[in-house]
C-alpha cells in the first residue's frame, strides 16, 4: 500500500494525489505539516513524500514517475519516447520555471507578509519571460500536452490557478490571462479527482492558512 503524506493545502501534494486518483491507484494519506515530516523521508523536510513497502521517496516528480512505472493503468505518460519527453518539458516548465518562481511572492500573496519591491520586479521580470515561453509549449487540446491527459495535466491543474493568483494580488494582473486557464479549469472541475482534491484542500486550508499567519 502507497501512503501519500503531506496535507491537502499543499500544490505538490495535490499533483501526487491527482496522479493516484487518475489512475486508480489504491492508497492511504498521512497528515504531515511542514516542521513536522519524517527527516529520513524527507531530508529537506519538504512535503509530499511517498511511503512503499520498499521504502520513501520524495520530490513529486520522483513520485509520479514511480506510481506511473510500477503501475500501468490508466497511462499518465505516453509510450512514445518523443512524445513522453514533450509531457516530461512541460511539467518541469510548471514545476521549476513557473511555480518554483513564483513561490518567492507567496509571503506576501497569501501570508500576510512582505516581499520587498527589488524582489517584486525580479520575480515579475522572470515569470513574464517564463510564462511566455511556458505558452509557446502549451496545447490545451484540451490537455497541456495535446489530446490525451499526463502528469504535465495534474501539474498545471495545480500550479495554473496559483499563478493567477499571485500575479493578480502582487502585480495586479493575471500573468496567464492570455491562456485558456479558465475553460481547462472547469474542464477539470468536471473530474472527480478534482473534486476530491478540491474538498480535501478546502478541508485543510484553514488550518494550513491559522499555521502560515501565526508564523508570518
Ligand atoms: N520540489 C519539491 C517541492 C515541494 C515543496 O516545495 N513543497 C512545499 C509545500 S507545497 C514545502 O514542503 N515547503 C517547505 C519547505 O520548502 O521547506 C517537490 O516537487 O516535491
Amino acid at each position: 500500500m502507497l501512503t501519500l503524506c503531506g496535507f491537502g493545502a499543499s500544490n505538490y501534494h495535490n499533483k501526487v494525489k491527482l496522479v493516484l486518483l487518475e489512475k486508480g491507484v489504491a492508497f492511504e494519506e498521512e497528515l504531515a505539516w511542514v516542521g513536522e515530516t519524517d527527516p529520513a523521508a524527507s531530508p529537506l523536510g519538504k512535503v509530499p513524500y511517498l511511503k512503499t513497502d520498499k521504502g520513501s521517496v520524495c520530490e513529486s516528480t520522483v513520485m509520479v514517475e514511480y506510481i506511473e512505472q510500477q503501475h500501468p493503468q490508466h497511462p499518465l505518460i505516453p509510450k512514445d519516447a518523443f512524445e513522453a519527453a514533450k509531457v516530461r518539458e512541460l511539467m518541469i516548465f510548471l514545476d521549476l520555471h513557473l511555480e518554483l518562481v513564483a513561490r518567492n511572492l507567496y509571503a506576501e500573496a497569501f501570508f500576510g507578509g512582505k516581499v520587498s519591491d527589488a524582489v517584486k520586479e525580479k520575480i515579475g521580470a522572470q515569470l513574464e519571460k517564463n510564462v511566455a515561453a511556458f505558452a509557446k509549449l502549451v496545447q490545451f487540446r484540451p490537455f497541456i500536452a495535446g489530446n490525451e491527459i499526463s502528469i504535465a495535466d495534474c501539474t498545471a491543474a495545480v500550479h495554473l490557478p496559483v499563478i493567477t493568483a499571485v500575479t493578480k494580488t502582487i502585480y495586479g494582473k493575471d500573468f496567464l490571462a492570455d491562456l485558456p486557464v479558465k475553460d481547462y479549469m472547469k474542464m477539470w472541475s468536471e473530474r472527480p479527482s478534482m473534486q476530491r482534491v478540491h474538498a480535501d484542500r478546502k478541508a485543510n486550508n484553514e488550518l494550513f492558512m491559522a499555521r502560515m499567519k501565526s508564523k508570518a
